[in-house]
């Protein structure tokens, strides 16, 4: 069978438009389809966009987050119905929405399920996918099916499944589940083989949910003598001196951590499980070490105001925090955020594509929406300013004012694109005729 997937761009400017990362969804499931003798291409709309209309398939596969909804769906009428598939987070989350554009829809991990749809073995409409228990049986993902890749960048790779956490606005749990499923080192280590002169980003949602497994890994990896990766962990990691010691020797240079919020508060309505107190010393215990932070951040809790905005850059500044992102809390479908704030009807748009933590879609508790919008949009204009770029310069911390330069121009771009934020007072203005 000739199989095409695609994952679909994100109909507006994103940030991470400009990191040519593939998702590793279609790729996994394009290794198990093409080692099961089907001819395969996986198109990556960011890298490249094919003429669909000159696109001859038996199966048309899309994987759609929430912010790539919309644009999957209209891929998606391009073909015969009878030709579409669809599967990924949003599609697990509303999958009936889905449903309408497509033959069949996958709930949940569709490893397991993959060959026997496109055979036509299963002919359900509603496909309950399954969790890979022994993540060891994944094939290593073959990038040479992503059309037009030229060379990969930053290799994501995928060692562990699943959180024990629940933190209020995250898909995750919803996706993946509670339990926490993990490569064996053996696996790992035959997949960084493969990555040779790429930059790594272990892309776990929690790379240290278990640290004796991480623990274990690292040993196992720090004789290869990698350089340069970057993996995602919880702040209370960073009360462990011994584990970040080793995470360095094994070459890790940056971590992505989910600080989330400054405001005790919002902490605790997240459910994240942290105090500031803990994120302070996390920043501190792994600058210790010399592993650069990447800090994340979510505004627009039940309690943030736009002074919360501006604690927020404040403190990632006067921290040195390495780099940052604030997200606008999304209500994403399936989460309990989504649930609380759809309950009290503060949700004014259902346009998919705003769903990227760059636009609000939800009237705040206390602060308007377009308030939180443009203080967020103000505050990272401060963080990533040419001034702060030069001052880094200046002190020879030449990453960071690379990054800050980086981000100062991401963030024009996306000013650029959302001038007048003129979605906000058209979507409010909907959302109160309707009301
Ligand atoms: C790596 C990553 C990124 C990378 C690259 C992702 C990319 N190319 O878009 C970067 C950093 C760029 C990124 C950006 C963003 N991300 Co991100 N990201 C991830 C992360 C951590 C891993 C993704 C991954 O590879 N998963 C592993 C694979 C195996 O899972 P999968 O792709 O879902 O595929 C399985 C199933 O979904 C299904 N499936 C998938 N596709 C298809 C297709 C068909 C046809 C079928 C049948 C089945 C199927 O089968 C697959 C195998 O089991 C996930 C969290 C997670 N655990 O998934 C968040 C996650 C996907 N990101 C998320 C978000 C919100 C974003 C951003 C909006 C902002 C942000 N802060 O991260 C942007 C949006 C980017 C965009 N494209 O518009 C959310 C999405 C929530 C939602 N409801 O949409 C997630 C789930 C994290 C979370 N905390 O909730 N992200
Ligand atoms: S935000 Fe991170 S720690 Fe919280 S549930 Fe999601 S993956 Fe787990």
């Amino acid at each position: 069978m000739k199989v095409v997937l695609i994952e679909p761009r994100a109909a507006l400017a994103n940030v991470y438009s400009q990191i040519p990362m593939p998702l590793l969804g279609p790729l996994y499931l394009g290794t198990i389809l093409k080692n099961h003798g089907h001819d395969v291409a996986i198109y990556k709309e960011d890298v490249y966009t094919p003429d669909y209309s000159k696109i001859d398939a038996d199966i048309i596969g899309i994987s759609i987050l929430t912010s790539t909804a919309k644009r999957g769906y209209e891929i998606a009428k391009k073909f015969p119905r009878e030709k579409v598939i669809i599967g990924g987070v949003h599609a697990s989350l509303m999958p009936y929405e889905a449903l309408q554009y497509a033959r069949q829809v996958v709930i949940g991990e569709a490893e397991e399920v993959i060959c026997d749809m496109v055979e036509g073995k299963i002919k359900d409409s509603l496909v309950q996918g399954k969790a890979v228990e022994n993540l060891d049986s994944l094939p290593i993902p073959d990038y040479s099916l992503v059309q037009g890749m030229k060379s990969l960048r930053i290799r994501p790779i995928s060692t562990s499944r699943g959180c024990p956490h629940g933190c209020s606005f995250c898909s995750v749990t919803k996706m993946f589940g509670h339990k926490y499923r993990f490569r064996g080192a053996e696996s790992v280590l035959m997949e960084l083989d493969v990555a040779k002169k790429q930059d790594i980003f272990f892309c776990d949602d929690n790379f240290v949910a278990n640290p004796q497994r991480t623990r274990d890994l690292l040993a196992r990896i720090i004789p290869k003598k990698i350089k340069g990766w970057t993996c995602q962990v919880r702040c209370e990691v960073a009360r462990d001196p011994e584990l970040l010691d080793l995470m360095h020797k094994a070459g890790c240079r940056v971590v992505c951590i989910g600080f989330e919020s400054i405001n005790q508060k919002t902490l605790q309505a997240f459910n994240k499980k942290q105090t500031v107190t803990q994120i302070i010393d996390s920043i501190r215990n792994f600058h210790r070490k010399n592993i650069k932070i990447h800090g994340m951040f979510v505004l627009g809790g039940e309690d943030d105001t736009a002074v919360t905005v501006w604690d927020t850059v404040r403190f990632a500044l006067k921290e040195k925090i390495d780099t940052i992102q604030m997200m606008i809390l999304t209500p994403f479908p399936g989460t309990k955020t989504h649930d609380f704030l759809a309950g009290e009807n503060r949700i004014f748009t259902k346009d998919w594509s705003l769903y990227d933590g760059q636009h609000i879609v939800f009237r705040p508790n206390l602060v308007s929406p377009k308030e939180l919008q443009l203080n967020v949009v103000r505050a990272y204009c401060k963080f990533y300013s040419i001034y702060n770029s030069l001052v880094l310069f200046t002190q020879l911390s030449f990453r960071n004012a690379f990054f800050r330069l980086m981000g100062h121009c991401i963030v024009k771009a996306w000013k650029n694109h959302n001038r007048d934020l003129y979605w906000i007072r058209n979507t409010a203005r909907e959302s109160v005729k309707q009301g």
